[in-house]
């Protein structure tokens, strides 16, 4: 797959020593660099930038495992100087290798990181916010508005970095006890979501990444520029507790992503604000307002974020961030009698042109972000003010993960646990949906308001709905 690495290093086995004839055969075949290969690839792990041929190859003999760049110590990790004729390396016992590895922190890589622009978008919120379920939520929604509304296909580049969400959306949603209580366990620091390596002589801790692949597909509208529109689609969910101030440190980089992130969606949870708990509680039955909730600020996790970010980046005080700021508020069905009570309309954000075509409704995105952003003010005003003074660009949405509250059921772990039947998410997949149009130009057609649907949706109808 390398080829130009492989022409040059051949001539180091111009002996014919270690190799088979018919796969130097297929090496000197090879064109030069590969043209689907990105100049530069961006690891999803430690986020180090470099030239894909710069990839490391993850043995696969077993007596290779001497590693000890991960923890524990894995497969050896090492240039490839054989190559067979499907493209795989030959490890020095010769057997061949499947797995891509970074050069600097060891962690494996997905081919299509290596072809795909990289797209990472960072979600935080505090412990509790509905993190782990606003992503099992919004990824299922995502996979199937894509596909069926914007001709994208959008699927798991990498299924074993991303195993731990499918399980959420199969605990969720392809679950066949419908009827038994499920509850996704809470996300442990340390536990299944990250892995340690050792850089430099000390061990650092990197959030694991869930990686998905967005491509146009041939009816997409810009179809002809598919190459330019596809991503390599990056999210980490993050255990709350590593947002909190005094948690970041050098072996513990767990946020960084935050800087090379393209959007940051920021969770608030009203359920745990002492202002809206007190305007809702006696409108609701979300057992979770019983409880005692947390009694930090929300607003210090987003404080907390930008400062990292100025000191990281090196943003002044005197500068916003320029990136969108989407704040989403979370639990939606828990507060929904601040805003009327009435449910939100589940393809209110969609346009659809009388040939079908789909647009992301971004005229009425603002609207509702301006409703909400009103009731923020009058009950969470401190969020108004650290989101305005970090960013120049925020929008505030509405979600419910689960469409209504969890039961409190008293012998699982988490206390609250939801029937699989009861879950319908409502709005989950807008906040991505808008993060994708505003930072993917031209891959989700948007309707303004003004008339004319953006990425030459449709010529003579005009826009419908
Ligand atoms: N009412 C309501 N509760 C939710 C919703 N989504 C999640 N929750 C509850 O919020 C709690 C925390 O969710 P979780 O995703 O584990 O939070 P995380 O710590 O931020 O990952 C769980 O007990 C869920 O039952 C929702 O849409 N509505
Ligand atoms: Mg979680
Ligand atoms: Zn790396």
């Amino acid at each position: 797959m390398f080829g130009h690495t492989l022409l040059v290093r051949s001539e180091f086995f111009s002996d014919g020593a270690g190799y088979e004839r018919d796969e130097f055969m297929a090496t000197q075949r090879l064109p030069g660099r590969p043209a689907s290969l990105l100049p530069r690839a961006t690891c999803p792990h430690c986020w180090h930038r470099f030239p894909p041929e710069e990839s490391l190859w993850v043995s696969a003999h077993p007596d290779l495992d001497d590693d000890d760049v991960v923890t524990p110590r894995g497969q050896r990790r090492f240039l490839p100087t054989r190559i067979t004729a499907t493209g795989h390396a030959l490890d020095i016992r010769g057997e061949v290798c499947h797995h891509l590895a970074c050069p600097r922190c060891h962690l494996t890589i997905v081919r299509a990181l290596l072809e795909l622009d990289p797209l990472i978008f960072s979600i935080l919120g505090a412990p509790g916010s509905g993190k782990s379920y606003y992503l099992a939520a919004s990824i299922w929604q995502l996979r199937r508005v894509l596909g069926t509304q914007f001709q994208i296909a959008f699927g798991d580049a990498d299924p074993s970095a991303n195993r731990m969400l499918n399980q959420y959306e199969e605990t969720l949603f392809l679950n066949n006890q419908r009827d038994q209580p499920v509850a996704l366990p809470k996300t442990e620091k340390e536990g299944d979501l990250y892995q340690s390596v050792v850089l430099g002589g000390r061990p650092v801790l990197f959030p694991k990444p869930f990686v998905f692949s967005i491509r146009p597909q041939p009816d997409h509208p810009l179809s002809r520029h598919a190459r330019a529109l596809s991503r390599a689609f990056c999210l980490y969910d993050n255990a709350g507790e590593h947002f909190m101030p005094g948690e970041e440190s050098s072996s513990n980089p767990g946020t960084q992503h935050l800087t090379v992130s393209r959007a940051l969606l920021f969770l608030f949870d009203p359920t745990q604000h002492h202002e809206f708990r007190e305007a809702v509680a006696s409108q609701t039955d979300d057992p979770q307002m019983g409880e005692q909730g947390w009694n930090f600020r929300q607003d210090r996790i987003l404080l907390e974020a930008e400062s990292r970010i100025r000191a990281l980046t090196g943003l002044p005080q005197s500068q916003r961030d320029k990136r969108p700021l989407i704040i989403v508020v979370t639990k939606h069905d828990a507060w929904r009698s601040l805003t009327g009570g009435s449910h939100l309309d589940p393809d209110w954000f969609i346009r659809t042109s009388r040939s079908g075509r789909c647009a992301l409704d971004v005229a009425r995105i603002a609207e509702t972000s301006e409703q909400i952003r009103s009731l923020m003010l009058k009950y969470a005003p401190e969020v108004v003010s650290a989101a305005d003074g970090f960013s120049s660009d925020v929008t505030y949405l509405p979600v419910s993960a689960l469409g209504r509250g969890p039961e409190l059921v008293e012998e699982a772990e988490t206390r609250f646990a939801i029937r699989p039947r009861d879950v319908k998410p409502v709005w989950a997949e807008v906040p991505l949906l808008y993060a994708l149009q505003r930072t993917v130009p031209g891959l989700i057609p948007s309707y303004s308001g003004r008339g004319r649907m953006k990425a030459r949706l449709h010529t003579a109808e005009g826009p419908q709905g």
